[in-house]
């Protein structure tokens, strides 16, 4: 488009008349390049066309808002463990446990200087005592047999009263283990005296008050006989020998003392 050439046949005549038309031509044109192929305004303010110009620079930030509502937990990784709190109060005493088995024996204890010669001095005095008084007996009993010590108080009971009688003294009924022993009682008693033997439990089988089998016997002729209603106690008799006899049947008390 070229609405106007700038060769005129009336620029040697009129140099500047026609110059607005042509500084209007000039807008025209421009406006025309910008728009492309619209229509071309009759009119085109200077004002309002020409090229953008650079952008400003950005404006202050505005104020921060109200606070917003707390929002839904997170689902991030989980953080690293803490280090340990502080130690906690201690607690209640536990229920005591079971008592732990017995230790071995321990060493004898010592005692100060002076306090063991004292001791050692006075248990030396009371077994020379002890002994004088044993020689005494045997002396004037004459019935020590081996490590045992025969002795009578002259009253004649049933069994259950000799054991009784015994026990009181830390003794036990008389029993010979052997024919030295029965003589001894035999020489004692010189007559019919309890024996610390019963076949209460199995009719026949006589042991000891202790329950044990006898390594020593000394019958009678023809006893045991369990006569009568029944004989489950034994007496030596005047004669050393032995017999069963009823219970209930009284004979001398004899017990015999371990030394
Ligand atoms: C014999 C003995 C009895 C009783 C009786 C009198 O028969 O066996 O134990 O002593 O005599
Ligand atoms: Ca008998």
């Amino acid at each position: 488009m070229a609405p106007f050439t700038a060769k005129t046949p009336a620029r040697t005549m009129m140099p500047f008349p026609l110059l607005p038309l042509l500084l209007l031509n000039m807008v025209a044109v421009s406006c025309s390049e910008v728009e492309g192929p619209k229509k071309v305004p009759d009119t085109c303010p200077v004002m309002v066309c020409g090229s953008p110009g650079a952008n400003g620079f950005p404006g202050k930030d505005g104020r921060d808002g109200a606070k917003g509502e707390k929002g839904e937990p997170g689902e991030g990784l989980r953080g690293l463990q803490g280090p340990p709190g502080k130690m906690g109060p201690p607690g209640t005493p536990g229920i005591s446990g079971l008592p732990g088995r017995v230790g071995q024996k321990g060493d004898p204890g010592k005692c100060a200087d002076f306090d063991c010669g004292l001791v050692i001095s006075e248990k030396e005095a009371l077994q020379e005592e002890l002994d004088r008084i044993k020689n005494w007996l045997n002396f004037a009993l004459g019935k020590r047999v081996g490590k045992k010590f025969f002795l009578t108080n002259g009253e004649t009971m049933s069994l259950d009263k000799v054991k009784d009688l015994c026990k009181r003294f830390q003794a036990s009924v008389a029993i010979p283990s052997n024919a030295e022993e029965n003589q001894a009682i035999n020489n004692l008693a010189r007559r019919e005296a309890i024996l610390g033997i019963t076949d209460e439990e199995n009719e026949g089988q006589f042991v000891d008050l202790k329950g044990n089998r006898l390594t020593y016997q000394n019958w009678h002729d023809g006893e045991p006989n369990n006569a009568v209603s029944g004989e489950n106690c034994v007496v030596i008799t005047e004669k050393g020998k032995w017999n069963d006899i009823s219970c209930s049947r009284p004979a001398l008390a004899v017990c015999e003392f371990l030394l």
